[in-house]
């Protein structure tokens, strides 16, 4: 182009550029405007309606349960004692004098962890809470070693539990508490009267029957299942399992620390969810662990 063409073009360009800008910035801008305009009206807030509120949250029943039982037993002068979920072979199954060879010792029933301990034993889930009772009874008599006598052992041990069963009415991970009073002079009888006591207080129920059949556990002797009978309610009349106890045997009274000479008492043990189903009138185990809250929700 000659350079009054390249002028005259350059101005028509420069022209054209800034028509095409200024329309490509209105119609951005209406865009936008139109975008938060749409926004604005979707998303419209009606300031004058109620709150929709926060969701209440609730105890979960064995949780619930878990803490009566400390409530009932603690007013008796019972410690709560804590431990643990993984566990020794000797804690778990040794101090409560089960036998080397004993069939819960087995991979079929319980759940071994891919550690060993200082024995050179692979540690395990614990079965039972008892092994917290035995951590628990003897750290009460290494404190009072130098005592004339040691004062009772007077404790409840309430956690979780594992074991290889899942079914309709076995859960790999249950609840158990124990109990365990050991001292100069407490009998069976006195077993008796506490758990009866228990169970009247736990049901809310002065017309509940208890009954103790002779049974048999490696870790104490005699052994006995307690069953209860409701006075009332749609269970009336029937005989329902629900605990095991006994005398604590001479050897884990040994294993504890202690001289079974000297030293005696009772140890029971029973289950969380058991308790809660009979309290509840919950007749699904599975219920629990389903994390449902149209069943949760009523518990709170
Ligand atoms: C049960 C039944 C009977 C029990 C025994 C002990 C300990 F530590 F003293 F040896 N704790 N819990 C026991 C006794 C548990 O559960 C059915």
């Amino acid at each position: 182009m000659s350079v009054a063409e390249k002028k005259y073009a350059g101005k028509a360009y420069n022209s054209a550029l800034e028509k095409i800008e200024a329309a490509l910035e209105a119609r951005r801008g209406a865009l936008v405007l139109a975008k938060m305009e749409a926004r604005l009206a979707e998303e419209a807030l009606d300031v004058t309606l109620p709150g929709r509120g926060r969701g209440r949250g609730g105890l979960h029943p064995i949780s619930r349960t878990w803490r009566r039982i400390e409530e009932i037993f603690g007013s008796i002068g019972f410690e709560v004692a804590d431990g643990p979920e993984i566990e020794t072979d000797w804690y778990n199954f040794t101090a409560l004098n089960n036998p080397e060879n004993h069939p819960a010792r087995s991979m079929q029933d319980t759940f071994y962890v891919d550690l060993n301990d200082a024995e050179g034993k692979p540690l395990l889930l614990r079965t039972h809470t008892s092994p917290m009772q035995v951590r628990y009874a003897k750290m009460w008599v290494e404190r009072f070693r130098h005592a004339e006598k040691v004062p009772a052992i007077k404790v409840i041990a309430p956690g979780r539990t594992y074991r290889v069963d899942s079914d309709a009415t076995h859960s790999p991970m249950f609840h158990q508490v124990e109990g365990l009073w050991i001292d100069e002079d407490v009998s069976f009888a006195d077993l008796k009267g506490v758990y009866t006591d228990f169970l009247r207080r736990f049901f809310e129920s002065d017309a509940l029957e208890v009954r103790f059949r002779p049974s048999y556990f490696p870790f104490t002797e005699p052994s006995a299942e307690i069953d209860l009978q409701f006075g009332a309610g749609p269970l009336k009349g029937r005989w329902l399992e629900l605990s095991g106890a006994g005398q604590v045997h001479p050897q884990v009274v040994r294993n504890f620390g202690l001289d079974p000479e000297r030293y005696i008492g009772f140890a029971f043990g029973s289950g969380l969810e058991r308790l809660t189903m009979l309290r509840y009138g919950i007749d699904d185990l599975r219920l629990f662990f389903d994390g449902d809250l149209r069943f949760l929700s009523q518990f709170s």
